[in-house]
């Protein structure tokens, strides 16, 4: 009789709102065919309900493991409005199934609860139901899918008006696909944790960001992690860090060809380099006089004037290196206070060294020097997910630094200044925004990080070089020690010196005036400025444009001779004017840098 009777296939774990549902698909002369618990229920309050069984001819089996998977379901499910499917369907006796209401086995609810077994939780894997919302969203053109109970009213007033749109058949069917893909992702999450052995696919935390942010992990869903854990056991932050500065390292060595260090903190760097051969006056300055076999060793001293652009700074670092660890490396590490290193890989002397370190617990992580991570970057803030096109610019000392715009004759930058450019600007790149970054001897020498202002962090980082440079001074370099004195001390109080800093009376300057065998004197006004004065061929880079003039007056005051910067501020022309009024070469670096 005219168009056959619409058919409902009904399979609801979560049965919230059902008999509403029911007694409104009856309403609209629907047949409604149903799976054992939910068939029960129908009927129990009354409505008329088939089981599924009254299709597929075949009972529940397994103990309910297969309940709806049959071709006479499915195929009533998938078949199009084509006459090839009409005439299969036909000869296999099928109807048509219109609407499919399902949601799934509690998977998340059960593997929440603390001591779950595996055979529980493999109970808890829907099979059958997730096929039904499969192949019903699948079909959507023709078929609505309700996989939540909170579509039910909806779906009724749309039906009691007379069709379900097809606008709402796709909304329907993209939450039936997130759904699944959550419920997949769930059950994936669980025996990664089980299955994968930690440290292979997935790693257990500490903690995340501070201690009460528990549990923390940290996971691949497609593959292995590129990094092994040789000793210790990281936390959340060392992660963040070694992460950021293994990318570092790895572009700053690719980009000229000698061996690189940084020094991490709180996912910005302290300090990074290249293997430039340190001087005597160097080695002091960064306390490795005393190592053995440092001369022989680009990574060593890489790693020395990482650690020695800004020693109060890298205080506890995370460290990456390059190169395979070799035992001078080891040795300067072995010295100072530090988290942690990821390298590529580590000579046997030289993890045993490091093992050593922290009571045993100095973290090392040996980097997959081939990775390379997929194009997508994914995380969530406050619940929500953010994607976007990881920045895959690559800096380089012969592309990048091509466009002198000021002076308007000048010839091409010297290799020294584009060594210097590309160590600034490639540690901006891993370093957390707004930055800037001042260079010198293929070295971090004063790097801003996470500034709200350009200004201030263009003045954090001069001050840091001021600083740097300071060090050099033969008043600093004469110092003489209490016997005993630490290296961390040694640091806080050069740095005081350095600054400018010294209270000049009370607790603190006394507590100051401990470290020394003999005090040094304070440094004057006219001291300072004159050592500064000979601080030149500083070469600078900015992750973005400068808004205003004061920028690049403040770096022509830390001996700054090139500076690299994206373009594109309405103050541009007169910064190129400044610049050239103070003789600083303005190259324009086309890419903005900003890092999260
Ligand atoms: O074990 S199953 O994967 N095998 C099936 O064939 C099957 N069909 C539906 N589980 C199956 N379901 C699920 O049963 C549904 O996803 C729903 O969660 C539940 C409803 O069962 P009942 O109607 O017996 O309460």
């Amino acid at each position: 009789s005219g168009t056959p009777q619409k058919i409902a296939i009904l399979s609801v774990y979560d049965k919230t709102g059902l008999l509403d549902l029911a007694k409104g698909l009856i309403k609209q002369n629907i047949r409604l065919l149903a799976s054992g618990g939910t068939a029960k229920l129908i009927r129990e309050a009354g409505f008329a309900v088939e089981d599924v069984s009254a299709i597929t001819k075949a009972p529940e089996m397994l103990a309910g493991r297969v309940k709806t998977l049959h071709p006479a379901v499915h195929a009533g499910i998938l078949a199009r409005d084509l006459a090839s499917d009409e005439k299969d369907l036909a000869e296999q006796n099928i109807n048509k199934v219109d609407y499919v209401i399902c949601n799934l086995y509690p998977f998340k609810d059960t593997v929440a609860k603390i001591n779950v077994t595996v055979s529980e939780a493999v109970e808890e894997i829907d099979i059958g139901g997730v096929t039904l919302i499969r192949a019903a969203a699948k079909n959507h053109g023709r078929v609505t899918v309700l996989s939540d109970p909170e579509d039910y009213h909806d779906f009724l007033q749309e039906l009691e008006k007379g069709e379900v749109t097809s606008k709402s058949r796709q909304l329907h069917a993209l939450k039936a696909f997130s759904h699944t893909a959550d419920y997949d992702t769930a059950i994936a999450d669980f025996f990664r944790k089980k299955y994968a052995g930690d440290g292979v696919q997935q790693l257990t935390l500490r903690y995340g960001a501070n201690p009460h942010q528990k549990p923390a992990s940290a996971y691949m869903s497609d593959r292995q992690l590129p990094f092994k854990v040789l000793n210790g056991s990281p936390g959340y932050i060392n992660l963040l860090d070694a992460l950021n500065a293994w990318p570092l390292v790895k572009e700053l060595s690719e980009a000229l060809g000698f061996a690189a260090a940084a020094s991490f903190k709180h996912v910005s760097p302290a300090g990074a380099a290249i293997g430039v051969p340190l001087n005597d006056v160097e080695k002091k300055v960064y306390m490795v006089e005393d190592i053995e076999g440092l001369d022989g060793s680009s990574l060593a001293q890489a790693y020395a004037r990482a650690r020695g652009a800004d020693r109060m700074s890298s205080f506890g670092d995370m460290i990456a290196l390059s190169e395979e660890v070799d035992v001078p490396t080891a040795k300067i590490i072995g010295k100072e206070v530090s988290d942690g290193v990821i390298a590529p890989g580590y000579q046997p002397e030289a993890l045993q060294i490091l093992s050593k370190k922290k009571g045993g617990k100095y973290l090392v992580l040996q980097m997959d020097k081939s990775y390379t991570p997929p194009n997508q970057e994914l995380r969530t803030a406050f619940g929500i997910n953010l994607v976007q096109q990881r920045n895959d610019a690559k800096i380089t000392p012969h592309n990048t630094f091509n466009s002198i715009i000021v002076p308007k004759d000048s010839s091409p930058l010297p290799d020294s200044a584009l060594r210097d450019l590309t160590v600034a600007t490639i540690a901006l790149k891993f370093t957390q925004s707004n930055s800037v970054c001042y260079a010198l001897n293929g070295q971090v020498i004063g790097l801003g990080a996470g500034q709200q202002s350009r200004i201030h962090c263009t003045r954090l980082a001069g001050d840091k070089a001021d600083n740097w440079w300071m060090r050099f001074h033969e008043r600093a370099l004469a110092i003489k020690w209490k016997k005993g004195s630490k290296r961390a001390d040694k640091s806080n109080a050069i740095d005081l010196l350095c600054s400018g800093i010294v209270p000049e009376t009370g607790a603190e300057r006394e507590d100051w005036e401990k470290n020394f065998e003999e005090v040094p004197q304070i440094f004057t006004p006219e001291e300072r400025k004159a050592w500064l004065e000979k601080l030149s061929e500083v070469a600078v880079s900015s992750d973005a444009f400068f808004p205003f003039t004061d920028n690049v007056y403040r770096v022509a005051r830390s001996g700054v001779k090139y500076l690299a910067a994206p373009t594109g501020s309405q103050n541009d022309q007169p910064c190129f004017e400044v610049a050239e009024k103070l003789g600083v070469t303005f190259v324009e670096q086309h890419i903005r840098l900003f890092h999260h």
